[in-house]
């Protein structure tokens, strides 16, 4: 293959993890039916219904390994103040002396996969090799669905061009001694004893997002928890849209939205261009574009129906990995949300008979489906466009019962990185720890930032300078306000359309809206929701900024920064000043 330091490399690592071979992934049909039929044999895929799921398969993980690990979460740069106070950090030194005891002869009797991948469009000059790895023909399943895997990448690569380095091993999956290790110096990660999801898939999170970010820091561009979109209107014109939400938020099921039929017949329409990760780098027009690293969707099942969302539903039909989703006995999938009744009997995300009326769900709240991009109708002709698409608006977004309406625009582009910056949601099954609790999660990076959030904070300020009036405009949405029965005040998924609509509008200096103190907000008839139904109390809710309701809020905003010490850009708190006072 005669590239000297991925040999090297690859060489350094068995003699440490001693793997009883050593496979050079292809990328091929051949390769990756082999691959599910290693799996099968072994029973770490159970293959479904041919008929219903053609190619597909449905794999368990254990019980103890269902979501990223924030807690075992570390980025290990040389200096401490450089992975900031949200991320865990390790001297790369102690991380290293932690880890070789764990990933020696962790391999034994195994095989070792060298699993090269490009993240992004073949040709791009935006996209990047990455190399994973692993003793987990599961990750190899994955990878070559989620990333453009193998000979491709060999080629993208040459004999001498440069690749992040994922190291990952299966290991005993002791959850106490679980490590995703970011070696951001290195451009290396490192993971042991998980076999899940972010925690194992070394393009997603770990490369295209943590280590991503500090490359994007360095040579000017952003890597982003986005997914991307383009919004046609009825007179043909696009909008590009990218929108960061948090993990389980509405990513997946925004890039996929169909319009109801009022919007569709008018001339409406949504295309995917990704689902989760944005790299947004200056075109020569001083704009900025937009590529989707990944090809693949690992999206979240549970929710997902031919109701919410019939372009994922279409995407996962064939060729696609079920993750701890609910099996049903004529070998097709089931999970909560996915509409009509409960089947009577089912075997659960744990292997285990399940009935309606069991006390835990059938598919585990953070089951996913990995599925090509390309399955998805609803897929853009743009999607691999080499040189990505133009980004007109970016949105922020999370799940808040309370306190955020639907849709407003930030002033500026330094008022809506501060928007993006004192983002706050409800915490999904996404990651381990608490369902529901409040937490600070700014742009949606707090877990995939690969350095000081503060530096990233100015990162965005200084791009902000650099693009000028070419910016994207920035908004913040919520689809999941709550009235007091705990009911969510608005419709969500295809009706959302009408906020799409008017944030286009806004794009090209039309759409009627009120400036409130928080900012833009549109105006009833802008909103074009009478069709809806909705009662006049949920509009209110759902246009409503409440003064005190927003004092608090700035208040706790002012102690959120506060607690980035020098490190904070000033513009930030100048701007809760300014939120404050607008308030009165
Ligand atoms: P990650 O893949 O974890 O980054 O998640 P994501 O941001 O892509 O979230 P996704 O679209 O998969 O949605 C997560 C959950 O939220 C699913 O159960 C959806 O059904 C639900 N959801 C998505 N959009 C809406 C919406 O507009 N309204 C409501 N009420 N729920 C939604
Ligand atoms: C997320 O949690 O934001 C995901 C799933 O997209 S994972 O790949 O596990 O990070
Ligand atoms: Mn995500």
């Amino acid at each position: 293959m005669g590239h000297k330091s991925l040999e090297a490399w690859v060489e350094d690592v068995a003699r440490l993890t001693n793997p009883a071979a050593i496979e050079w992934c292809d990328g091929s049909d051949a390769e990756s039916t082999r691959i599910n039929e290693l799996l099968v044999s072994t029973g770490d895929f159970i293959r479904l219904n041919p008929e219903k799921h053609p190619n597909s398969f449905l794999a368990r993980s254990d019980p103890s390994d269902v979501a990223r690990v924030e807690d075992r979460t570390f980025i290990c740069s040389r200096v401490e103040q450089d992975a900031g106070p949200t991320n865990n950090w390790c001297a790369p030194q102690a991380m290293h002396e932690t880890l070789r005891p764990l990933l020696a002869g962790a391999m034994r009797q195994k095989t070792m996969y060298v699993v090269p991948y490009l993240l992004g469009p073949a040709g791009s000059p935006l996209s990047k090799v990455g190399v994973e790895l692993t003793d987990s023909p599961y990750v190899v399943a994955n990878l070559r669905i989620m990333t453009r895997m193998g000979q491709v990448a060999l080629q993208e690569l040459g004999t001498s061009g440069s690749f992040s380095r994922g190291l990952h091993a299966v290991g005993t999956l002791d959850p106490q001694h679980r490590y995703i290790s970011h070696f951001p110096d290195e451009n290396l990660v490192i993971s042991v004893n998980s076999n899940y999801g972010g925690n194992a898939l070394l393009s997603k999170k770990c490369f295209a997002l943590r280590l991503a970010s500090v490359l994007a820091r360095d040579e000017g561009w952003l890597a982003e928890h986005m997914l991307i979109l383009c919004l046609t209107d009825p007179t043909g014109r696009k909008t590009y849209i990218c929108a960061a939400f948090p993990s389980a938020c509405g990513k997946t099921n925004l890039a996929m939205l169909i319009p109801p039929a009022r919007y569709r017949d008018a001339g409406w329409k949504v295309e995917t261009i990704g689902d989760d990760i944005a790299w947004l780098k200056f075109g020569a027009d001083g704009r900025l574009y937009a590529i989707n690293p990944e090809a693949g969707f690992f999206g979240v099942a549970p929710g997902t129906s031919a109701r919410t969302n019939p372009n994922a539903i279409a995407a996962c039909s064939a060729n696609t990995i079920f993750t701890n989703v609910a099996l049903q006995p004529d070998g097709t999938v089931w999970w909560e949300g996915i509409g009509g009744t409960p089947p009577e009997h089912l075997i659960d995300w744990r292997g285990q008979p399940w009935q309606p009326g069991s006390k835990t769900s059938a598919a585990h709240p953070n089951s996913r489906f990995t599925a090509p991009a390309h399955q998805a109708p609803c897929i853009s002709p743009d999607w691999e466009r080499p040189e990505g698409v133009p980004i007109s608006a970016i949105i922020f977004g999370g799940r808040r019962a309370k306190v955020m309406p639907l849709v407003y625009q930030a002033f500026n582009w330094q008022h809506g990185t501060y928007v993006g910056a004192t983002m706050s949601s409800e915490k999904t099954a996404a990651a381990a720890g608490t369902v529901g609790e409040l937490r600070r999660d700014p742009m949606a990076m707090l877990p995939f930032c690969g350095y000081h959030m503060a530096d990233y904070w100015r990162h965005w300020l200084e791009v902000g300078q650099r693009g000028g009036e070419k910016m994207p405009k920035v908004f913040h949405v919520n689809w999941f306000r709550k009235d007091a029965q705990g009911k969510f005040f608005w419709p969500g998924f295809g009706e959302s359309i009408r906020v799409l609509k008017w944030i286009a509008e806004r794009c090209r200096g039309a759409g009627a809206a009120t400036e409130t103190p928080i900012g833009w907000l549109p105006t009833v008839e802008a909103l074009d929701a009478a069709d809806l139904g909705l009662q006049q109390a949920a509009v209110d809710a759902l246009l409503r900024v409440d003064r005190q309701e927003w004092q608090d809020e700035a208040a706790v905003r002012g102690d959120y920064l506060g607690s980035f010490g020098d490190k904070l850009p000033a513009e930030l708190l100048q701007e809760n000043q300014a939120l404050i006072s607008r308030l009165g």
